[in-house]
């Protein structure tokens, strides 16, 4: 999909103009997931977690429930515990009331109205928590905060986000995550498991089209953000399991030749032309962890109920 590297530095205020131009003249088109969750991206997001079909936000909540301790036995006391694209704290929330001699918790999150308020929230039930909400696009080189120089860390990457990087892209961020988090660091990650291509196909292609409307909501985003004239009713939502490639591709599929203004641009569809807006890569538990070691991380445990894993890892920097 995206062919964009992953911590290249550049200006945070026109990156999605400069994204959304660079995509939609490519050939195929393609839009990066990440530019989903705006306010409404990110309501949407969640009632895509409470859909019947959608079972990993689920599974990777009973995971958390039910392996609490062993995974706070990982976390070593007075850790700062750092998540990577946090949005909602429901997750964390498991692993922090599980592990009461964590010192710090650090969201990362570009969505930020919700970075905001779930920092606060988690404060409130929190006191004696340090939190240090980064407001940062983590896919991207930033920096910890200071507050936390010296302590023990922790990463925590839930939700099976991993699996928007192309495979090679998840192993540089994975050594990247590493470098950043230093010596001893651990990581605890979700990942989506490989499994039977009508789960897959429907927890993507919900009955309720919820799923549509987060896919067509990215296009709502560059009318409201970018003065663009896309018409949503000219676009249908497609999501499938390519079972060769391991991983469910998100498109958006125009209905019949159509000409927009974007930017001062001109983009023109054929019929039927699809806009790539997301591949979610799915692994088994062997080919996560041969990922992860390639990538500096060794394995200390993993959870599953045959859906979902929850990893445990441990930073060398070799592989
Ligand atoms: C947030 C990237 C983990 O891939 O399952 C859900 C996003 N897209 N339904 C996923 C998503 C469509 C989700 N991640």
């Amino acid at each position: 999909m995206t062919a964009q590297t992953a911590f290249r530095s550049a200006p945070a205020d026109n990156a999605f103009l400069r994204d959304v131009v660079a995509g939609l003249t490519a050939r195929p088109k393609r839009l990066p997931p990440k530019y989903f969750y705006d306010e409404a991206g990110a309501r949407l997001f969640e009632a895509i977690t409470a859909l019947p079909e959608y079972y990993p936000t689920r599974c990777e909540l009973a995971l958390l429930d039910a392996y609490a301790a062993d995974l706070a036995r990982l976390i070593p006391p007075d850790a700062a515990l750092i998540e990577f694209g946090s949005g909602s704290t429901r997750k964390v929330r498991i692993l922090i009331a599980a592990t009461p001699a964590i010192a710090a918790y650090v969201p990362v999150d570009i969505s930020t109205e919700m970075l905001a308020q779930e920092a606060q929230a988690l404060q409130r039930d929190h006191p004696r928590l340090m939190v240090v909400p980064v407001e940062a696009d983590f896919t991207r080189a930033f920096a910890l905060p200071t507050a936390i120089a010296g302590m023990a860390r922790v990463g925590f990457f839930p939700g099976s986000t991993i699996g928007n990087f192309e495979p090679s892209d998840a192993a540089d961020f994975l050594r990247h995550a590493g470098n950043m988090l230093g010596a001893g660091a651990g990581l605890i990650i979700g990942v989506d498991l490989i499994k039977d291509k009508a789960l897959l196909d429907a927890a993507y292609d919900d009955a309720a089209g919820v799923t549509a409307r987060f896919n067509l909501n990215l296009l709502a985003r560059i009318n409201r953000e970018l003065g663009a004239d896309l018409d949503l009713s000219g676009f249908e939502h497609r999501a499938f399991y390519d079972v060769e490639r391991c991983r469910i591709e998100m498109h958006l599929v125009s209905r019949r030749p159509q000409r927009v203004r974007v930017a001062g641009r001109t983009i023109d569809f054929r019929a039927g032309e699809t806009i790539h807006t997301e591949n979610s890569y799915k692994y088994t538990l062997e080919s996560f962890v041969a990922l992860a070691r390639a990538a500096g991380w060794s394995p200390v445990a993993v959870f599953t109920d045959g859906m979902f894993a929850v990893h445990a890892l441990r930073w060398t920097g070799e592989g």
